[in-house]
């Protein structure tokens, strides 16, 4: 049993001040960590209410039977560190409570910020704009007064406080999006404009949209990481969370209202978020979308084996250093060669056990932002970019639902119907091409590039008669 650092603050003092919509594993172990450990050092009431939209009414209610405390677990190799986390206030589902109740959290005239970790799909964009052809969308629009996307439902909160002459709010996106909080305040103008402007204008003058980059590994539980963390804590804690240690959250400093002050906790609070969130974006997430279709590819299930692999483990590197890094302006004070290095030491740490098939998924939403903007700059400026390229046709053989040695590979992604079909019904270069014509992954500039699709082809090709890791080396 290992010790574990209790709740120091007084929960009764908290109030619904904050909603945490999407609260799954990362939002456990990043969000409300920074949340808790402020409440530790400054008090005060900033409670926050946990939703979810669409799946886990039980997990909230298990949540509720622990009156809203669980357990986080930070893991390096042998070391498990503890702590209890005590921010959660209440809980709220919209299935298990009924939209109504969501919305009138929402407009309750004591709550301030909405936090989000709703995933890239969470917003219904096609590129940067709000999807109006979205399914979700549509039927919101239909019906805004009984929203079910987030998108619908913020709207539909903000309305009702714009009716009451309550207060804007903060939206404070915390996903892997570049310019997230743009990106939002742009998707919900747009949801607004399309059946009440007096809203959109309302939004547009009384809510913020902060920017924000956060970081934390945190995979997803399973059975075995359960066990460890039940073992340790000497209890089963089922709402609790295995993570790394390390963790960074860079907000925009833009607040409707009064703020909590997480830089407390380690956040930092700065004018502009951009280049952080495109350095973390890049060479986080892009080398770890790379390790995971090629990882899985090749028979890899975590990725710490990949960074077992010495050619993964150099191909990562390089990505990050010679394709990812060159696109980038880096963040003042950042040496980028050691930020690379933190990353691979963060990868290899085997405690994590976290899933190549886990970051596979919803591929169509994140190559976009993680890859082809770098490849776009990559053409632009005439540079090579051979481990992109392996990434992206990569994934187009992970789509193909099997590894190299014919294990079956998950495919969880929105745009999976189509993608389903295409490699039922094309091989080779037509399978490439199909995949190439999907505008809301390629956009339709880049497929119309000749040094664009060539090099996709070629590398396709590459992958599927030398084999992953021959093609990784033989470009090293
Ligand atoms: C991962 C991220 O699943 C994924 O796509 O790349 O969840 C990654 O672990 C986090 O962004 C780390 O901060």
């Amino acid at each position: 049993m290992s010790s574990i650092q209790g709740i120091s603050y007084d929960r009764n003092a908290l109030k619904p001040r904050i909603l945490h919509l999407g609260f799954g594993a990362f939002a456990k172990a990043h969000v409300m960590v920074f949340h808790d450990d402020m409440l530790r050092q400054s008090a005060g009431d900033w409670g926050v209410i946990a939703v979810r939209l669409h799946s886990g009414a039980d997990e909230l209610t298990q949540l509720d039977e622990a009156h809203g405390v669980y357990t986080v677990g930070e893991m390096s190799g042998e070391d498990l560190q503890l702590r209890e986390i005590g921010c959660v206030a209440g809980t709220l589902h919209a299935r298990r409570d009924g939209t109504a109740a969501l919305l009138s959290r929402i407009a309750d005239p004591g709550l301030s910020i909405v936090t989000l970790t709703i995933t890239e799909k969470g917003y219904c964009l096609s590129g940067n704009s709000l999807d109006l052809a979205h399914d979700g969308i549509q039927k919101d629009l239909a019906n805004p007064a009984s929203p079910q996307t987030a998108i619908g439902i913020i709207a539909q909160g903000l309305a009702m406080r714009m009716a009451a002459g309550a207060s804007g709010l903060t939206i404070l996106s915390c996903d892997n999006l570049p310019a997230n909080g743009d990106l939002c305040r742009k998707a919900l103008l747009a949801y607004a404009g399309e059946f009440d402007t007096k809203l959109k204008e309302w939004i547009a003058s009384n809510c913020r949209f902060p920017c924000s980059m956060v970081d934390r590994i945190t995979p997803a539980m399973t059975e075995e990481s359960q066990q460890k963390l039940d073992a340790a804590l000497g209890r089963p804690d089922p709402n609790g969370i295995l993570c790394e240690p390390f963790r960074q959250w860079v907000i925009e400093d833009s607040f409707a209202g009064k703020r909590p002050a997480w830089d407390l906790a380690g956040a930092q609070f700065v004018a502009d978020v951009a280049l952080f969130e495109e350095m973390k974006l890049r060479l986080l997430n892009g080398s770890h979308s790379f390790l995971a279709y090629l990882g899985a590819l090749a028979g890899m299930e975590t990725i710490s084996d990949c960074m077992s692999e010495p050619s993964l483990k150099a191909a990562a590197k390089k990505l990050m250093l010679d394709e990812q890094a060159p696109t980038l302006q880096v963040p003042e004070g950042v040496d980028i060669a050691r930020y690379a290095d933190d990353l691979i030491d963060r990868f290899s740490n085997s405690a994590l056990r976290h899933k190549t098939t886990q970051i596979a998924s919803d591929g169509s939403q994140k190559l976009p932002q993680r890859l082809l903007a770098p490849v776009g700059d990559h053409l632009a400026q005439g540079r090579r970019w051979p481990l992109s390229a392996f990434a992206v046709a990569g994934w187009m053989h992970y789509c193909r639902g099997t590894s190299e040695s014919g294990a079956s590979l998950p495919l969880n992604d929105p745009l999976s119907e189509q993608i389903r079909s295409f490699a039922d019904q094309f091989d080779g270069t037509d399978y490439v091409n199909s995949l190439l014509s999907l505008a809301p992954v390629f956009g339709e500039e880049l497929p119309a590039t000749p040094a664009f699709a060539d090099t996709i082809r070629a590398a396709y090709d590459e992958i599927g008669s030398r084999g992953v890791i021959n093609s990784i080396n033989a470009s090293l």
